[in-house]
Order: structure tokens, then sequence, then C-alpha cells
């Protein structure tokens, strides 16, 4: 993924000079990358370095992970909601948290649903997606790993608006990268949509599809899936000449 830099801020602000390690299709860059851009923030984003778990990724930070963000003044930080959270207080406008303390608490707990109930089982489905080395027993637990959280998420989304109100937020953020991948992966993993039973989430993923930056942020992962997917099939052809 080349660097990419988003449009700036006005010049009388100061804008600290930031660099984060990405990639195109992680769901934890990925909301980051889509905090940054609702900003019109300036972000240097960079791919681990000759590749994931290679000698020039690993000496990035002792405790390297995809996202990392370093800021000009020393500071480093980790961990994808952590990391939301610092980008919305640092840059106020436009306001990526709900002011209405139900509505902020609503955000929180759609975001770590998405994480927590859903992603985490993907995480643990994608070293099993090549059918050669694929274990069929952790695929079935993550697909109802998987089920069981947008259950949850059926139950919590509302019928109208995005994840906490009518405007975008951290939760839309956190969420579009995860609905992204989980309908994209699926049917790798013989598994149905998941939107398919459930109306509120089928909405609520219309509704975001609406939004201008959630296709941007569209577009970019499947652009790098993409290129993803044609270097592997490349490097299988190769293996096999
Ligand atoms: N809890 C972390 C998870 C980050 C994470 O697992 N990132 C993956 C990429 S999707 C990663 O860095 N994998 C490579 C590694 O562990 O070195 C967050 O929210 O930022």
């Amino acid at each position: 993924m080349p660097p990419v830099y988003s449009v700036g801020m006005p010049s009388t602000t100061y804008t600290p000079k930031l660099r984060m390690l990405a990639t195109g299709s992680s769901p934890y860059a990925t909301r980051c990358r889509m905090a940054f851009y609702a900003k019109g923030v300036s972000v240097d984003l960079f791919p681990p370095p000759d590749g994931l778990g290679s000698q020039a990724y690993i000496s990035l930070h002792p405790f390297v992970k995809v996202p990392t963000l370093w800021i000009d003044d020393g500071t480093v930080l980790q961990e994808s909601m952590a990391i939301l959270e610092w980008i919305d207080d640092a840059f106020p406008e436009p306001p990526l948290k709900p002011a209405d303390p139900a509505l902020r608490a609503r955000m929180r707990m759609i975001a770590q649903l998405a994480d927590q109930s859903i992603m985490s089982h993907l995480m643990t489905m994608f070293p099993h997606r090549d059918l050669k080395v694929r274990d069929a027993a952790v695929v079935a637990r993550g697909l109802d790993g998987i089920a069981d959280g947008f259950d949850r998420l059926e139950h919590h989304l509302p019928a109208r608006g995005l994840a906490a109100g009518d405007v975008l937020t951290l939760a839309d953020c956190v969420a579009m990268p995860i609905f992204y991948l989980v309908l994209d992966f699926m049917p790798h993993f013989g598994g149905v949509s998941p939107l398919e039973t459930r109306p509120k989430c089928a909405g609520y993923w219309q509704r975001l599809l609406d939004q201008s930056l959630v296709k941007r942020i569209y577009a970019e992962m499947a652009e790098h899936l993409a290129a993803q997917r044609a270097a592997r099939f490349a490097r299988e052809v190769t293996a096999r000449l």
C-alpha cells in the first residue's frame, strides 16, 4: 500500500506529523484510517516493511502491531480503539463521538460487540482459508461465533440511522471494515451472509454504504484484497511450476 495523504488541516492549525503502520485490509488499521479521513487529517500510512514478520517489521517496535501510530512529539500509540479515541480528542471537528451519554455508551457497545463478538472469531478463521490446511472444527466454531455476534448486533442496532445516531461515529468506523470482511470471506468458509436473516443489520449496512466516506474505504479495501489474492495466486502458480 503506498503512503496515503488525505486533505490537510487549515494552515493556521498546528498539525502533528503522523505516521501509521497500516495495511489496506486490516480491520484495526482501517477503522483508524477511516477516522483520519473523516477528520481531514494528513497521516503518512505505510505497510509493514518487507512484509509482516520480517526483520525490518519486527524492529519497528518491541510489540509491533498493525496499527501502530507514531506522533512527532515522541508518543507511540497502539490498540486501535485507543488510537480512535486519540484521533477524536486531538482533532475535535467533526466530532465522532455523540454528545449524549446514552448514545455515547451505545457507540462503545456497538464497537465492542463488532470487535469482540465478530472480528475476534473471524481472526481465528483466517489461518484456515486454505482448504489444504483447514481445520473444519475451527471454522465451524468461528461461524457459530460470528452468527452469535450478529444476533447481538441485530438486537442492539437501531432500525434507522447509523450505529449511534444519524451521523458517523467511531462505532461506524469499527463496524464498517468488519462487515466488509465478514461478507467478503463468508463464501470462502462455506458460510452464508449473516445479513440474509437479520434485517436490522442488513439495513444498517445499506445505510453505511450510502456514506461517501464508506464508499471510499470500501473501494480501498476491495482494491487491496484483490491485489493480495492476485499475489497469492501468482505464488501458488509459481510453486507448481
Ligand atoms: N487489538 C489490536 C489488534 C491488532 C492486530 O491484531 N493487528 C494484526 C493485523 S490485522 C497484526 O498486527 N498482525 C500481525 C502481528 O501480530 O505482527 C488492535 O485493536 O489494534
